[in-house]
């Protein structure tokens, strides 16, 4: 079955043969590009021992160097840009857990490239010309925002561009214009759908939900789409690569992201090493961007984990590779008691107690010197800390403490939300 409308069917759809050999062209290019246009990506590849020359194709890219967040502080604002400064007309930023941001700036053919990438996912999701969308990440330095714009633009959506906060008017604004597709950060969909349940709102004109920047469980996803009523789609990007719907998103056959591969090459490696790891297996997801100009990056170690699920034709028609859900960040790896788990288990587990809430905490302390990790977790006045405590130690093979707060309790941040706080000695969180 062909579930698929495509804004580019010839390359979506493309035959892995010539995938391959448009890869290689855009490799063998971008590599020369970067070494003739940046000192600092020049002294990186000569390091290594090689020059343009030695990549004739993506089978050669273990040759190259590999780039990581730091390169990027180092090099703030633009050491690590590959055109002239006239030739720059936007940029967007993030600032990182160091707080030394990371920039990527864009050329009007970058901001064409970005434009394309999300007007396909938009597409993919089963969004059409003329349909409502709004947008509710911030525009700003952050690259949500104006990265759905410019590629609903492309896409011949009719934009309500209302960007972050205020949710009750958010939903009258949904309302009023009949907003088919909703897009914004995960915990941004899921405070709509708490909000709307307190006004007793619904939405009948939205169908579509495009939720990203932060990882989210399958049952989160199944509450999302309970609540909205509407498809949720799971996009992928960062401001490295250019932005959110850069790498891609999931299609409609819901069986993994499907990656641009016309635009970026991908790798998963052992975290901290160059090994490569098989197909099927999680590790590192390590990307080079083929198509950018003003900062494409080569062989860049994203600190995503995730893993290859499949190279072949989708039930969607496209051909493009699917890699699984983001399971984490490398350094989000909890290890406590000996067990080692990532925050999305937790989340997997307590999403699937009825009546649990969506909002949540895992707090980690020290305790006589053993680590003890508590559950804070919004419920239902149904729901026990026991509930809690039993699930967790089903998925995790350990007891954190589970404690149960009303709904609405537990503090929420904008943007992106953090799970995970550390207890200092003092008692305060960070
Ligand atoms: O978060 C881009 C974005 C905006 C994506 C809006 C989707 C929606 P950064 O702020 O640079 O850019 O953060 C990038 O966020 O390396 C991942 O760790 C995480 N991330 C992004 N999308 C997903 C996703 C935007 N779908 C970092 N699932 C990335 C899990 C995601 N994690």
């Amino acid at each position: 079955m062909n579930t698929g409308e495509y804004f580019q069917e010839s390359l979506e759809t493309i035959s892995p043969n010539a995938l391959q050999a448009m890869q290689s062209e855009r490799l063998r290019n971008i590599v020369r590009h970067v070494y003739e246009q940046n000192e600092v990506m020049r002294n990186q590849i000569q390091q290594r021992g090689i020059d343009p020359e030695n990549i004739q194709s993506v089978e050669d890219i273990s040759a190259l160097p590999l780039m990581n967040k730091d390169l990027f502080r180092q090099c703030y604002p633009l050491g690590l840009c590959c055109t002239a400064p006239s030739q720059l007309v936007e940029m967007h930023m993030s600032s990182g857990s160091t707080g030394t941001p990371v920039v990527m700036p864009y050329t009007t053919a970058d901001l064409e490239q970005w434009a394309e990438c999300m007007a396909r996912c938009y597409r993919m999701a089963g969004a059409r010309p003329g349909d409502p969308i709004q947008i509710t990440p911030s525009f700003g330095l952050f690259n949500g925002g104006f990265g759905m714009y410019h590629g609903a633009r492309a896409a011949g959506l009719f934009i309500i561009p209302t960007g972050a906060g205020n949710t009750p008017r958010q939903i009258k604004l949904a309302k009023d214009f009949g907003t088919r597709i909703l897009t914004g950060v995960v915990s941004y969909g899921i405070r709509v759908m708490e909000v709307m349940q307190e006004m007793h709102e619904q939405l009948p004109s939205l169908k579509i939900g495009i939720f990203g920047a932060e990882v989210f469980s399958d049952s989160m996803k199944k509450k999302i789409t309970n609540g909205l009523c509407v498809e949720v789609f799971d996009i992928y990007g960062m401001t490295e690569t250019g932005g959110v719907g850069t790498l891609g998103m999931d299609c409609k056959a819901h069986n993994g992201i499907h990656i641009w591969e016309d635009h970026y090459f991908v790798e998963i490696l052992k975290p901290g090493s160059e090994e490569p790891i098989p197909d099927g297996q999680q590790g590192e997801l390590v990307v080079t961007s083929l198509t950018r100009q003003a900062l494409p990056v080569i062989r860049f170690r994203t600190g995503d984990l995730t893993c290859i699920l499949s190279r072949k034709t989708c039930d969607c028609g496209r051909t493009h590779v699917r890699v699984a859900p983001i399971t984490g960040r490398v350094d989000d790896m909890l290890i406590v008691k000996g067990v080692n788990f990532f925050p999305k288990q937790i989340e997997q587990a307590l999403m699937q107690i009825p009546g649990i809430g969506t909002n949540y905490q895992i707090i980690i302390e020290e305790i006589e010197g053993i680590q003890e990790v508590t559950v804070n977790v919004e419920a239902e006045s149904s729901v026990t800390g026991f509930m809690v405590e039993k699930v967790l130690k089903e998925a995790l093979g350990f007891s954190p403490k589970g404690d149960v707060y009303p709904i609405g309790k537990l503090p929420r941040q904008p943007g992106k939300a953090q799970r995970v706080f550390y207890r200092a000695k003092d008692g305060t969180l960070r």
